[in-house]
């Protein structure tokens, strides 16, 4: 038996964004997913060998691929430095199409190891190989796209594998993926579904990937295990969505192009696999590309969150907030500290012409295009509303945190204000500054 896990979709829905060129680059042969629920498909295999769980530990199913997959596979490799894996991995999925029609395209970065002259004898021995030479580092997720930018230039190619070239991906558990390209129009190689299998990574290892594929899982509600491998199947239509994702280029293009594809409303499966750490070569993931990858899943959450242009207006709104909190002190330090009044008054007072001033610089710079269709006085009232609402939280969470649960009063303020902001950012953005 072989399972197959599909994934509802996106959650922000079907279609959104521009469509792809499908039609211009060839047709689907699954034609164009439509949404549909969460399911398990089991795929009933005579010729897979179960483990005890049910799930194929082997599977020597290559001969059936025909029967359900018609036209050609083309298999993108991106390379750099990987001379001693290159060969075994080409023989390797030359085996697992067993005569079925495919190509491989390796995308090259300008290895100084040979790896491109490795990649030309093994075609002049009569590989089917396309060589991309690229002269220089551009980053795994930017290789896979120029890999899956040559695919598409092959009518005839109806999916495309990705994978490393390092050997961690088993040729042989190509099958495994095509299987569930029936199924789905972009099919994860998982690490995380039941019957996946890591071999070789030490604990710290698992744990970041774990961590990193949990974020992602969060931020994004995707509902699939493993965000981070690069061993998938993609339709056209797939790989057509995907390859818009050309900002992701390094390590961060994993997620880039699974949103991409999401947002296009394309189906999703996971089908496990066996995962091996490189035993030749090196690794070219370095913190700083994990410190990359980071950022990229930040900026991309908070785009989708807040809309495109949304990072700046919210750098822009807590700048404005910043100088509202100045203002705020130095009108306090007046009306009580200089004049005298009496605190509860002075407080209340600074509060007020902070308000003032924060709705003034917000509705003359963050929201200047948002303006259109509402009145001030009326945008002047619901920014006093939303102020209100987030006080009132941040007091809750100051009482509730502080008094009730003992923490740290500064703390328990600072996540006050915190919990106030997120109030005071979305209540603006999508009440007091809607626009039309
Ligand atoms: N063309 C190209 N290939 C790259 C680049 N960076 C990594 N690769 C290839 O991408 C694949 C995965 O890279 P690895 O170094 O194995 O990274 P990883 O698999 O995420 O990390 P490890 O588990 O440590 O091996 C390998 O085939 C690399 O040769 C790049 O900038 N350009
Ligand atoms: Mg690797």
């Amino acid at each position: 038996m072989l399972h197959v896990s599909l994934r509802p979709n996106s959650p922000w829905g079907c279609g959104r964004g521009p469509k792809s060129h499908v039609e211009s680059l060839g047709p689907n042969p699954q034609g164009a997913a439509t949404i549909r629920p969460k399911l398990t498909i089991a795929a009933s295999r005579a010729d897979s060998v179960g483990d005890a769980r049910g799930l194929p530990t082997t599977t020597r199913h290559v001969p059936s691929l025909g029967m359900e997959l018609a036209g050609k596979t083309c298999v993108v490799i991106p390379t750099l430095n990987e001379r001693n894996n290159l060969e075994a991995l080409v023989r390797g999925i030359d085996r697992a199409f067993a005569g079925l029609p495919y190509i491989v395209v390796i995308v090259d970065d300008g290895s100084l190891d040979g790896t491109a002259e490795v990649a030309r004898s093994l075609r002049t021995c009569g590989y089917p190989i396309e060589l991309v030479e690229r002269t220089s580092k551009q980053g795994i997720g930017s290789a896979v796209r120029a890999g899956l930018v040559r695919g598409l230039l092959h009518e005839d190619v109806d999916r495309l594998v990705t994978m490393d070239a390092d050997l961690s991906h088993d040729p042989s558990e190509i099958s495994r993926l095509l299987t569930g390209a029936a199924y789905a129009d972009l099919t994860q190689g998982s690490r995380y579904v039941t019957g996946g299998v890591i071999e070789g990574w030490a604990r710290t290892r698992r744990w970041v990937s774990m961590v990193a594929n949990a974020l992602v899982r969060m931020l994004f509600r995707t509902e699939m295990l493993d965000h981070t491998s690069f061993f998938r199947c993609y339709s056209r239509p797939a790989a057509v969505a995907a390859i818009r994702a050309e900002k992701y280029t390094g390590y961060e293009w994993s997620f880039g192009s699974l949103l991409a594809v999401l947002s296009e409303g394309l189906q999703l499966a996971e089908v496990p696999i066996t995962f091996r750490e490189r035993r030749c070569g090196t690794s070219k993931l370095r913190t700083r590309a994990m410190g990359r990858w980071l950022w990229s899943i930040l900026r991309t959450w908070a785009e989708l969150r807040l809309g495109r242009d949304r990072p700046m207006r919210a750098i822009r709104y807590v700048a404005v907030g910043s100088t509202g909190i100045l203002m705020s002190q130095g009108m306090l330090f007046l009306l009580h500290g200089v004049l005298g009044l009496w605190p509860l008054a002075a407080v209340t007072g600074a509060i007020e012409v902070s308000i003032l001033w924060n709705f003034e610089l917000n509705d003359r710079w963050t929201f200047k295009d948002r303006r259109a269709g509402s009145n001030r006085r009326t945008r002047l009232a619901k920014y006093h509303a939303v102020c209100a609402g987030s006080v009132a939280l941040n007091a809750l969470m100051f009482s509730v945190l502080s008094l009730e649960l003992g923490i740290n009063y500064l703390v328990a303020n600072f996540v006050g204000i915190l919990a106030g902001f997120a109030v005071n950012l979305r209540g603006s953005m999508s009440w007091a500054w809607l626009g039309r």
